[in-house]
């Protein structure tokens, strides 16, 4: 049997979406939900009388997963509305969002950012003057952290330093907006290929 659940890691993940954002799972918990458990907050989109929903809390419950709970109203037609869809296409529940990507480069990046303010200076690179390894690092980490919508600005530091380093040629030719399959739809036009 196929459960179809429709699992969102971290929110709205942003592109490439077919490799984030959603998962049809079969039935049981995933491999990767028993890795987060105690970490991890599980948000479970749900209406009262669905069954698809009540094997989510069936399952959660056996293996002990709190849930945090948004109800969706499928009689007023809730999961309709452009907002619901943007996160969940297939507009029906239950959707379960995993908000656990985003808490993980947040405390990385945190602990990141504390680095850079006794060792990075005013500079535009992680360590010195030059680039070093943690630069080659840190850019991909923040590009993924992007398609997650995290808000750099709660590290100054790091966003600088990756913004100055996304000028710079071959962090422009790694871009993953710049590859040679990146689809059309997400490709940056005004980059160095
Ligand atoms: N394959 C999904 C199907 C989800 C599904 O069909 N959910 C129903 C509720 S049980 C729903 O949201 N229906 C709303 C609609 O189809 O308009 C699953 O089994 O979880």
């Amino acid at each position: 049997m196929i459960l179809g659940l429709w699992i969102i890691f971290s929110g709205n993940p942003q592109p490439p979406s077919t490799f984030y954002s959603a998962h049809r799972t079969p039935v049981g918990i995933p491999t990767k939900i028993k890795i987060m458990l105690h970490t991890e907050t599980f948000h479970l989109y749900s209406y009262y009388c669905s069954s698809c929903c009540q094997r989510i809390i069936i399952a959660a419950h056996l293996k002990g997963i709190p849930l945090k709970f948004t109800y969706i109203d499928l009689g007023a037609r809730a999961h309709t509305t452009e907002e619901y869809k943007q996160s969940n296409p297939s507009a029906s529940v239950p959707k379960l969002v995993v908000d656990f990507v985003k808490q993980a480069f947040t405390d990385g990046f945190r602990a990141y950012e504390s680095l850079l303010i006794k060792q990075a200076g005013e500079g535009n690179f992680s360590f010195g003057g030059s680039f070093s390894m943690a630069d080659v690092v840190l850019v991909p980490a923040v590009d993924q952290a992007l398609m997650y919508r995290l808000d750099l600005d709660i590290v100054p530091n790091v966003k600088r330093i990756y913004l100055a380093l996304k000028e710079l040629g071959p962090f422009k030719a790694a871009d993953w907006r710049n590859q040679g399959d990146t689809p059309e739809k997400f490709r940056i036009q005004d980059s160095c290929r």
